[in-house]
């Protein structure tokens, strides 16, 4: 393992983060640690563009977009915003990465290419770029108006299981495949105009490179067109679209090597904001997989964010695919990354917290006091008897269900579960406080257990992110059910994207020699996070149930 040589200490890092509704900039230096930060955000920087959370939203039709020319301008925003912080000298600036929404893409005619190479530091981005458009929009990861695109790319493969198997995930209406092919049927005059179909990622990058770079391998994998086992497009899949050789020429190559530099950064970019003409624009990747580059996620060490929804990110060396979650690759190594996406998370333990407070007539009706309380004190499910509640106030992804609450009580010995409803078969609310986390973390742990390949079959790590890591006694009680080896922690991940893209950025510059796992172990302050007492070395209490509660989700 080779040092990262001490000559290095005056580089920055800028990783970029082109999410929904924002655009941020964190910039570090050589140690990882963040030096300044600035950000955009649409609708209030830019009222012209009239987006709603940065989109435009047709109820009628389902579409959701964003404008690109919002973009272009958020770019030059931020860099004159972080130049005005007076924090960093961008003349040290010796590589640029970034994080972006996934799955939307970015449709460019045949000037592009030229327009981007002859680009004049005395005039805006947007001035010179939004006539090489050739559609003003991106499709937005919040759109569905791809029903009928997603029945074909399925069928194409012989079923969901079968696309999942080959691209990482069944298909969503969201993806880019489905939506090329929707743009293609409903606008083939823009389909044709459009030499270049690039991601949200590379084309960020394309507009910081002054040229257009490749595709990233893990943004790839947001597409349903890309072969992830043998790294190459699907053919069968591009033919939905167009003949295999027009539809790979407008996608481009994909870089393989997530680390290597793609381009110096375009002299626009110098001349303007004084950007070292030196600096490495390194393969932008996806928000999901810039989040696992925050912190030194190694396999079978696992995210989970207790949010508004609920997420689940791992790495794993397992290619397990399934059509309810995804697989892409990892952005820098040759491992996975499987990400689950729950809608109910934070409004179903409200619900169940307010049905104990009113239980209990407790005047803070926003108090986690009692659930807390609850959630600790009430014995695991399969103790007495097996309680399995599904709380879905919204249909749920994982299982695909429509909303439903439903309390289910296994007795001693039968086949099949009575259900129940509270106060019922000595089910109080009560036990909703720990019968919700268990059967959130219960989920989890069922569809992880695959992608783990630790002797125990346990994960590692776990890391509890989003609002609800906040409250100790979910953590606690949820991580009983998940038995992480090593424990869990929380930490704030709010900067993750950025952060993720600036470490990528740091990586690909100065990180050669060493591997990524290696790369950000060395650099991470193990003071960013904290532990959540008594998650270490736990007993299973849960092995179990975890069988009747796949079953359960057969009676919702
Ligand atoms: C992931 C997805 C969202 C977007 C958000 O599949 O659609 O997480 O990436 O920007």
């Amino acid at each position: 393992m080779s040092e990262i040589s001490t000559n290095v200490s005056n580089d920055l890092f800028l990783g970029l983060d082109l999410s929904t509704q924002q655009l941020k900039g964190i910039i570090v230096n050589a140690q990882l640690e963040p030096v300044v930060q600035a950000k955009v955000e649409f609708d209030a920087d830019f009222p012209q563009y009239k987006t709603v959370k940065g989109v435009l939203t047709n109820n009628n039709t389902r579409e959701v977009q964003a404008p690109v020319a919002m973009w272009l301008e958020a770019v030059d925003l931020l860099l004159e915003r972080i130049i005005k912080t007076g924090e960093a000298n961008l003349s040290r600036l010796r590589g640029i990465s970034g994080a972006c929404q996934q799955h939307g893409s970015v449709y460019l005619n045949s000037t592009a290419q030229q327009q981007l190479a002859d680009l004049d530091s005395s005039k805006s981005l947007k001035e010179q770029l939004e006539s090489t458009l050739a559609w003003t929009l991106s499709p937005n990861w919040q759109d569905h108006s791809t029903e009928a695109e997603c029945q074909q790319f399925d069928e194409a493969a012989g079923g969901k299981e079968q696309l999942a198997l080959l691209t990482g995930s069944k298909a969503h209406h969201r993806f880019t495949g489905p939506q090329i092919l929707k743009l293609r049927r409903t606008q083939k005059n823009v389909y044709d105009n459009s030499a270049h179909i690039l991601l949200v990622s590379n084309y960020l990058a394309s507009v910081i490179a002054g040229k257009i770079v490749s595709l990233d391998i893990a943004d790839v994998c947001g597409m349903n067109l890309w072969d992830i086992k043998n790294k190459k497009w699907d053919e069968n899949l591009l033919q939905l679209i167009d003949d295999v050789s027009v539809i790979k020429s407008k996608l481009g190559p994909v870089a393989l090597d997530g680390s290597q530099s793609l381009s110096k950064v375009s002299p626009y970019f110098t001349n303007k904001y004084g950007i070292s003409s030196e600096c490495d624009v390194i393969p932008f990747t996806g928000d999901n997989p810039g989040t696992i580059l925050a912190l030194p996620l190694q396999p079978n060490d696992v995210i989970i964010s207790l949010g508004t929804s609920t997420t689940a990110l791992v790495v794993t060396e397992n290619y397990v695919t399934s059509s309810m979650y995804h697989i892409f690759q990892h952005p820098l190594t040759n491992a996975y990354m499987g990400m689950l996406c729950y809608c109910n998370g934070a409004l179903a333990r409200e619900q169940v917290r307010d049905a104990i407070n009113e239980k209990y007539h407790i005047a803070d009706k926003t108090s986690w006091e009692k659930f807390n309380e609850l959630a600790l004190k009430v014995r695991p499910t399969g103790q007495d008897q097996t309680e399995i509640g599904f709380y879905f106030p919204l249909s749920e992804i994982i299982p695909d269900k429509h909303s439903t609450l439903k309390r289910l009580v296994w007795k001693e010995g039968s086949t099949s579960p009575t259900e129940v409803h509270v106060d019922e078969s000595g089910w109080t609310v009560d036990h909703d406080a720990l019968r919700i986390l268990e059967s959130q973390a219960l989920s989890i742990r069922y569809r992880l257990s695959p992608m783990l390949t630790t002797k125990s079959g346990y994960p590692s790590k776990i890391y509890l992110v989003g609002g609800s890591s906040r409250n100790e006694a979910i953590c606690r009680a949820m991580s009983r059910v998940l038995v992480p080896e090593n424990g869990s922690f929380t930490l704030d991940l709010s900067d993750a994207c950025a952060k993720g893209a600036a470490n990528k950025a740091a990586f690909g510059v100065i990180g050669r020699g060493l591997t990524w796992d290696e790369f950000i172990q060395k650099m991470w302050l193990a003071s960013n996070e904290t532990e959540v007492a008594g998650t270490k070395g736990v007993h299973d209490q849960y092995s179990n149930v975890v069988e009747l509660f796949v079953k359960s989700e057969g009676y919702i």
